[in-house]
């Protein structure tokens, strides 16, 4: 299987491709929505999500509810449009209105103008903007119910929000809760004190970034490769977690720390139980490239906003004065959306590597293949 995008943030709209799903998979626009709104929400959002409205269009390989196996196109239109048409139009436009030369630390602006000959940061920004997630979150709902209909599921919650941490260690079923929070973390005094520190940062001017958890439950062993580097399931789910706009960092499993721990304090020991268990997952469901049958458990650290209100010092890309960087509205903070987002990517992923493994061009051929594997 495999996803493209496309689509600027002020543009018309955005689209996705999802080609090689197999014929027969039932898909639940409703949910698809659920998860566009999900990301629109939480603490710390800004203007423009009041503005838009997600909603995702099914533009081809759906028939009476169910894939056909041809490609899947989705659409989200941008509302926001309306107002950027005269300034985004793919036909004879104002192109100097909106331009942006004071280049923001932490975007894509300064190095994107050098890369791509652009004297305007607009033609840069359009794109590298966290607003094509909307897109991928809607697609990443195809590859959710995908992994769903073979019993593989995928949650996550919040961790940490600028130093406030949620130190509680829940299991799977418990970390729905976040969803129905602010910030996405489920103790609730750390979510209190989290909302207030982000309270604080955007009446400072400033921004939050963040830690996310995001974890896959009954996934069989086997998936990934040992054999091809490309093709080991942690590189392509660290791969992807690194594409989402902010990501700074990932871990799989306890990650960072195997590097201070002895090998005994890390490895997780294998008994035979009936089949093969563990009683530990430090691994975080991974070894040797591939799905050990253990829970999948992925963290991915989103830098704070690049866009402050209290802009950061720059210099103007065609003056070289010194200038403060452009700002107009922005998110304070978008952890929340930020784990809905890395959810989708990592479903991206786990989908692609199921449906290599088992192919089938039915969802019952896939299904079947699926229930033999050990
Ligand atoms: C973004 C800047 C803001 C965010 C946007 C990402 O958009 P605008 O420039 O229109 O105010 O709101 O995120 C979204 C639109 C979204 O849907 O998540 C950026 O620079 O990345």
């Amino acid at each position: 299987m495999k996803l493209t995008t496309a689509g600027e943030s002020h543009g018309k709209a955005l689209l996705a491709i999802v080609e090689g799903l197999p014929a027969h998979l039932k898909i639940d626009k409703a949910k698809i929505n659920g998860a566009l709104a999900l990301r629109q929400s939480g603490f710390g959002r800004g203007a423009r999500q009041k503005i838009e409205k997600d909603e995702a269009e099914i533009l081809s390989g759906v028939r009476g509810g169910e894939t056909l196996g041809s490609p899947l196109a989705l659409c989200i239109r941008n509302r926001d449009y309306e107002s950027w048409k005269a300034y985004m139009s793919d036909g004879e436009c104002d192109l100097s209105s909106r331009a942006v030369t004071r280049v923001r630390p932490g975007h894509a602006d300064l190095s994107g103008m050098l890369k791509y000959g652009q004297s305007d940061a607009r033609n840069i920004l359009e794109r590298a903007s966290a607003r094509e997630t909307a897109i991928r979150v809607a697609a990443g709902e195809i590859f959710r119910q995908y992994l769903s209909a073979l019993g593989v599921e995928i949650a996550g919650y919040v961790r940490e929000v600028c130093g406030v941490k949620d130190g509680g260690r829940y299991a799977f079923n418990e970390l729905a809760a976040s969803k129905k929070t602010g910030l996405g973390m489920i103790d609730p005094e750390a979510e209190r004190a989290a909302e207030e520190k982000v309270s604080a940062l955007k009446s400072a001017g400033d921004t939050a970034g963040g830690v996310v958890e995001v974890r896959v439950r009954g996934l069989k062993s086997g998936f990934g490769s040992c054999m091809t580097y490309a093709d080991k399931l942690d590189a392509r789910l660290a791969g992807a977690l690194m594409g989402i706009q902010a990501a700074k960092g990932v871990e799989v499993g306890i990650g960072f720390e195997s590097g201070s721990l002895s090998g005994k304090e890390v490895h997780d020991e294998i008994f035979y139980e009936g089949g093969f268990r563990r009683r530990t997952n430090r691994a975080g469901g991974i070894e040797g490239g591939m799905s050990n049958g253990e829970e999948i458990v992925l963290r991915a650290a989103m830098k704070p906003i690049p866009t402050l209100m209290k802009g950061l010092k720059t210099a103007d890309f065609l003056t070289h004065e010194e200038a403060v960087a452009a700002s107009e509205r922005s998110d304070v903070c978008a952890i929340f959306a930020f784990e809905i987002i890395a959810e989708a990517a990592v479903a991206e992923v786990i989908a692609c590597a199921v449906a290599e493994r088992l192919g089938g061009d039915t969802m019952a051929e896939a299904a079947e293949r699926y229930a033999r594997l050990p």
